[in-house]
């Protein structure tokens, strides 16, 4: 929806389907999802630097990278996140759109902001990967110590301690990176890709 009456979707001669073609991929948005600390940043990191090895031209979008420039005005309330979100999917689709493979690795904890986020893509475009690490895991691996923070009550709405997590309903993959090593985890999401004919 436009943000005013006054502006008008312009065509561009160069589509996606140009852009993709040039680059020999299908453009895809690969959204991982969890608590801080589930190794979201470390599986999209392992899973980038295994795509871009294979020629595929990727970015990743990190939600603590993110929040250092775009969106560096919003904090953790829960409109803030919303925003967060959608500020990250509308990116991710302009990255699509240039023919990229898009990683997202964000808490994104809300249901309906993911569900949002996956509107912006056709079908085939949006795979989201569930890090199911639990609460007491991510807990005791605290790498940033903002666990320890939050429990101190020296950080507030911190997910998954006074911030609500919503796991999702349906995904496309559920990953346990509490039993799977980094590169058993890759290896399902590329398997995952493959079937979906997404590389
Ligand atoms: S999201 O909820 O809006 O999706 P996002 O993924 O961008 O969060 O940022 C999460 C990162 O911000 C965490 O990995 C952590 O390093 C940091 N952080 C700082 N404060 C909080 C908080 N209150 N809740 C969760 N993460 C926080």
């Amino acid at each position: 929806m436009p943000s005013s009456p006054n502006t008008r979707w312009q065509d561009t001669a160069v589509d996606q389907a140009a852009r993709a073609r040039l680059k020999g991929q299908a453009p895809r948005c690969i959204w991982f999802t969890g608590l801080s600390g589930a190794g979201k940043s470390t599986l999209a990191n392992a899973l980038e630097l295994r795509l871009h090895a294979q020629g595929r031209h990727t970015y990743l979008l990190d939600g603590d990278n993110v929040r250092h420039g775009l969106n560096r005005d919003l904090g953790f309330t829960q409109a803030d996140r919303t925003e967060n979100i959608r500020r990250v999917a509308q990116a991710a689709r302009l990255m699509t759109d240039a023919g990229l493979i898009v990683i997202v690795s964000t808490i994104s904890p809300y249901l309906s902001d993911r569900q949002s986020a996956r509107a912006l893509f056709p079908q085939d475009g949006f795979i989201e990967v569930y890090l199911n690490t639990s609460i007491e895991e991510c807990e005791r691996r605290d790498p940033k110590g903002l666990y320890a923070k939050a429990r101190r009550g020296e950080l507030k709405d911190f997910t998954g301690i006074d911030s609500a997590y919503e796991p999702p309903v349906q995904c496309e993959l559920t990953l346990d990176a509490g039993q799977f090593d980094v590169d058993a985890c890759v290896e399902k999401i590329i398997e995952c890709l493959t079937n979906r004919n997404s590389i």
